[in-house]
């Protein structure tokens, strides 16, 4: 167990190494103003486009008048369903093959306020904006489905891919000494980068360049490509610098099409930059949410049965699903559990991706009604987690490659001072303030994709690695940078790393926490395979100082080259190279498994997630584990909810640098402080509209929010998960944030919220 020590470290030789604190790389870019977003780009011509959404919820487009906005000085083309040049639809993100029918990104059939409906496209930002505000619409107008709440919206419809059932749940529930019943609910939540979403498209012939935040170079320049029917190598994106996607910035959206058909029209390079308030329908973010749970037990608190119903909310022609049942299918041991999910159409924009769909919301469920029954049963919630530890899959039934949570719990505890609780609720008071400590676990799964990197050594010694992977602040560019210097056994500071280009060789989205395992694995390889090259030549070439030695091999330090033979300084990699005649060495290497290395069609499935595999295809089952334990203070008269401390312990496996695993998991951790007490899509039933879409009005942590934050690393290496032993960070700790403030607040207070965020009105 390593106790992640917050100080700021500099200058050790050893940070450069895998596991090592090093600083984030592409920071001083950043904080000097050098660092280049997609949208600070300015091509010769280019001209700006404004998206017109509807402005009714539910109905059809009757006409639209551009007369005026076309009369608008500067204005090039008022785009609308009757004129936009027709595209193809695309594969999915899954890989499903695209019905033939022609891709529309502007809606004529109206089923959410804020869909896309026409565009504008003017020689200035000003002018495409006062001209969109002269369009005129007119609508046939029906009454919206706003919210899953709405008694027409229905039960929905099931999603059996996500039945998870064995024993008998019902029944074990009926005979059960000890009953729990409860609904748990989360809102809307959105995705609120600080970058906001947008594009830049160009035309040069029929080659396709986008400058476009993206979490998928791969995927989306692969839909760009089967939109306009041109081949995947004559779409180039670039983003070497995303600013937050957090889920949102991975898939490709109507308004990107939008902004390539104005492109391809106008022959022009074309702006689209996203409002902030469209933030909240050019895409979505995490669905409405709802869950019943029933728990059966014995007096002492072991679990008999879970019973688990769940509902999400998704768009009325697209079929978004939230995965319920992902984590409390996984965390308790249980011989009878049932878990079901229910889709509920409703109009509002198809949600997408926030920070571990699925697993947060399921985690707020059941650690939520493991608390309740912890008092129901009168046992410490610590306790009523450790006796129905699951020492093994319940689901899948197979053993865990390393959980290790126990150790999390025992640790967490004690830096928490866990033991000084007193169990009664509303009995540990400062004043007006009522204290509360809560505890919540969470988990996240270990994904699996093939990736593929480059690695070269160059003349004068210095080392590239090569990309399409990206970095919107995970610290990538740092990770590979450490991995391919101690691989090759050279200071990290002679390595350049190039992310972001689809012209690089290719890598799977970094969604799911996976791209930290997947491409240090690859660029571990490439940068093996170039080492054993330079190394082969050193000792082969006729012209190799190191010929002489006869030696069979050669040990890389520092950048040195040196012979165990040897007791020299060793002889540096450029002077090698120089010697030897070469201006690089390549290594293109990938993690493909071995039947696919040669398949002529294997780079297509970098596009699609098709190879990705399960946690559970294998022999173990692979997850990261972590547990929060928080301090709440509320105020007795007015109901304000303060976190005023938290430690959280957690098993990532191996760290590839724990300053910036620990910089992700506080991180989600602040996202999950915001989850539990601010975030909430606010919707007027009438028209169908998020009302509180900008950031003074949906609320996220500032920093004022947010007490100190202790997180503690549990995990060690685990090589089932991982080449290099690391399991999933990214997403892991915003899971079990909010439930375990939730039952702090419980135990403050008294008063059980099943319903986020918790505000005050719910507390008095
Ligand atoms: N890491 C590590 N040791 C490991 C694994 C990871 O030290 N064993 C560290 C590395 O610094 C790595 C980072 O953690 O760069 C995240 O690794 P990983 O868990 O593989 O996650 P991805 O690189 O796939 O990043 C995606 C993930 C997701 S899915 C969301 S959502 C999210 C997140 O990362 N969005 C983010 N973190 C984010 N961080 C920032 N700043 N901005 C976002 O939008
Ligand atoms: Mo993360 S929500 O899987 O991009």
């Amino acid at each position: 167990m390593t106790i992640v020590d917050t100080k700021i470290k500099h200058g050790d030789a050893s940070d450069g190494i895998l596991g090592g604190r090093l600083s984030r790389i592409d920071g001083p870019a950043k904080i000097t103003g050098s660092a280049d977003y997609a949208m600070e780009h300015f091509p010769e011509g280019m001209v700006h486009a404004v998206i017109i959404d509807s402005t009714i919820a539910s109905g059809r487009v009757l006409a639209i008048d551009a007369a005026a906005a076309e009369a608008y000085p500067g204005v090039l083309l008022v785009l609308t369903p009757d004129n936009a040049i027709a595209i193809k639809t695309a594969t999915d993100w899954t890989g499903a093959p695209p019905p033939a029918v022609p891709f529309e990104p502007f809606a004529r059939e109206i089923t959410f306020n804020g869909q896309h409906i026409a565009a504008v496209i003017a020689e200035t930002f000003e002018q495409a904006t006062a001209a969109a505000a002269l369009v005129k619409v007119t609508y046939d107008k029906t009454v919206p489905i706003s919210t899953f709440d709405d008694p027409r919206a229905g039960e929905g419809y099931p999603i059996d891919m996500m039945t998870k059932e064995w024993g008998d749940a019902e029944a074990a529930l009926a005979t059960s000494p000890v009953r729990i019943k409860q609904e748990y609910r989360t809102p809307r939540e959105y995705n609120v980068p600080i970058e906001p979403h947008g594009l830049i498209a160009q035309w040069t012939g029929d080659m396709l360049t986008l400058w476009e935040p993206s979490q998928w170079i791969d995927g989306m320049s692969r839909t760009y490509a089967e939109w306009f029917d041109i081949p995947f190598e004559n779409v180039r994106m670039l983003s070497p610098y995303i600013g937050g996607g957090f889920g949102s910035k991975a898939l490709p959206t109507r308004y990107g099409a939008v902004a390539a058909i104005a492109a391809k029209m106008l022959d022009r390079p074309v702006k689209l930059a996203i409002t902030r308030p469209q933030t909240f329908t050019a895409f979505g973010g995490r669905p409405a949410t709802r869950q019943t749970i029933a728990l059966g037990a014995t007096r002492e608190g072991k679990l008999l049965s879970i019973l688990h119903r769940g509902d999400n909310e998704t768009s009325m022609n697209d079929v978004a699903v939230e995965p319920l049942g992902s984590v409390i299918s996984i965390m308790y041991a249980t011989p009878n559990f049932s878990s079901r999910q229910n889709l509920v159409p409703v109009n509002t924009v198809k949600p997408g991706a926030l920070r571990a769909p699925g697993e947060n919301p399921s985690a707020f469920g059941i650690e939520c009604a493991i608390d309740e029954l912890a008092y129901e049963v009168g046992i410490d919630p610590l306790d009523i987690r450790l006796l129905n530890y699951a020492e093994e899959d319940p689901s899948a039934n197979k053993p865990w490659s390393t959980r290790r949570l126990r150790e999390a719990y025992a640790a967490g505890a004690d830096a928490f001072g866990w033991a000084k609780r007193n169990p009664r609720p509303r009995s540990m008071r400062d004043g007006k303030q009522l204290i509360g400590y809560g505890v919540a676990a969470g988990t996240y799964p270990v994904r699996r994709t093939p990736g593929e990197a480059m690695v070269r050594i160059l003349s004068n010694g210095t080392i590239e690695v090569a990309s399409s992977g990206i970095d919107m602040g995970q610290g990538t560019y740092t990770i590979l940078a450490q991995t391919a210097a101690e691989a090759i056994g050279v200071p990290v500071e002679t390595v350049m790393v190039k992310l972001g280009d689809s012209s690089l060789p290719r890598a799977p989205v970094a969604g799911g926490s996976q791209l930290a395992n997947l491409m240090t694995g690859a660029v571990h390889k490439a940068a093996l395979a170039a080492r054993d090259e330079l190394i082969g030549i050193a000792i082969n070439h006729p012209n190799s100082p190191f010929r002489d030695l006869q030696a069979n091999t050669l040990t890389i330090e520092a950048g040195r080259i040196s012979s165990p033979r040897d007791t020299g300084a060793g002889i540096g990699i450029a002077e090698v190279m120089r010697r030897t005649g070469r201006d690089r060495i390549e290594a293109l290497r990938n993690t493909l498994p071995e039947e696919h290395q040669n398949a002529k069609d294997h780079f297509r499935n970098f596009t699609t997630i098709a190879t990705m595999k399960s946690p559970t295809e294998g022999d173990y089952s692979l997850h990261s584990w972590c547990v929060h334990f928080v301090e709440v203070r509320v105020d007795v008269d007015f109901g304000t909810v303060r976190v005023a401390r938290m430690v959280s312990a957690l098993d990532s496996g191996r760290l590839y640098n724990p300053k910036l695993a620990e910089s992700q998991w506080k991180g989600g951790i602040i996202m999950g402080i915001g989850q539990a007490l601010l975030e909430e899509g606010l919707v007027d039933d009438r028209y169908g509209r998020v009302m509180n879409n900008n950031l003074g009005d949906y609320l996220v942590p500032t920093n004022a929010d947010i007490p100190d934050l202790k997180v503690i690393s549990v995990g060690i290496p685990d090589t089932h998960a991982s080449v290099l032993g690391g399991k999933a960070v990214g997403e892991l700790a915003i899971v079990g944030v909010a439930p375990a403030i939730a039952n702090a607040v419980y135990h403050a207070t008294g008063v059980r919220v099943r319903n986020l965020p918790i505000t005050l009105e719910k507390l008095i």
